[in-house]
Formats: structure tokens, sequence, C-alpha cells
């Protein structure tokens, strides 16, 4: 069970955009699929997940963009972030509950690229690195296809994304 020392919290609420990433990866996107966690805690900026079919692996997929402007101002060796299941009410990190997942794959599987099957699907800095910071900032993107916006036990919304200080004994 997770101690979430946590600064940062967010929402994930539907949102439609009018204009998608043009440096998006190849496929197709599904513009009702849209999810922004937007941070004004702690941190400032959004996670921005975008659905859309990958041309290449032929799955349904995830685009996750992170914009975090400024915040992460520990150096060190990054900022853990998840998908956690419940949203966040009250400013109150606690109330976001463990992980997303649904296959009970638990926080003490340590999770590793090239397993990321293997991972929790919340589990985002274990599949795809930690938030590293940029003079506060972060920029990173990552495709998922572990992620869901039909599977209700697999899905986005509705939850909450949690990111962490690097030191936080979570696990
Ligand atoms: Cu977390």
């Amino acid at each position: 069970m997770a101690v979430l020392k946590s600064i940062i919290t967010a929402f994930i609420t539907l949102a439609v955009y009018s204009s998608l990433v043009s440096a998006a990866p190849e496929g197709t996107f599904n513009t009702t699929r849209n999810a922004v966690a937007t941070f004004t805690k702690g941190v400032n900026g959004t996670i921005t997940f975008q659905g859309y079919y990958d041309e290449k692996t032929k799955k349904e997929s995830t685009l996750i963009t992170v914009d975090i402007q400024s915040g992460l101002d520990i150096p060190a060796e990054g900022y853990p972030y998840h998908v956690h299941v419940k949203p966040i009410t009250g400013d109150n990190c606690t109330t976001a509950g463990g992980h997303l997942d649904p296959k009970n794959i638990t926080d003490l599987f340590v999770c590793k690229p090239p397993n990321l099957a293997e991972c929790q699907p919340g589990d985002l800095s274990g599949k795809y690195g930690k938030l590293i910071a940029d003079n506060g900032k972060n920029k990173t993107t990552a495709v998922d296809e572990y992620l869901s916006w039909t599977n209700p036990d697999y899905t986005l919304l509705n939850r909450s994304v949690v990111i962490h200080y690097p030191n936080s004994e979570f696990f």
C-alpha cells in the first residue's frame, strides 16, 4: 500500500481538443479520447492523454504528453508519477487511493522496460521513466498501450495523476 507523500495532484477530466499535436506518432487520433490532468499545487503544468490507433503496432494506444512548467526543483533522480484509482478531493493526495493496478501486480513489483505488460498500468514512471527536472520543468512524451478508454478496469477517466517527490517512501 502506497504511502502518499505527494506534492501534486490533479483530476483527469474529459476535454475535447480542437487541434492535435503535429509531431504525433503515426496513427489515427480519436478526438473523443482526450483527458488532461492539470497540476496547480506544488508544480504547474499538465499531463495530457490522447487516444489513438497506432498504425505501427495495430493497437489502440494512448499518447501521454507531460508538460510541467515549474515546480520540479529537485534535480536528482527524478519524480515518480502514476495514475491512481480515485479522483482527488479537497487537495488531499491520500484520497487518490492506490495505483491503477487492475491485475493486482502490487507496488512491490519493480516495473522495468521492456516488460511493460507486467507493470501496473498506472505506473507511468516505471514504464517510461521518472520525470527528470530540467530547470523546474519537464517535457516528455510516451506511447502507451496498457491504459484504456473503454475497459472500466483500465480506464483513465475519473482517476487522478499524482507526481511524487523523488525520495517519497511509497513502496
Ligand atoms: Cu503515485
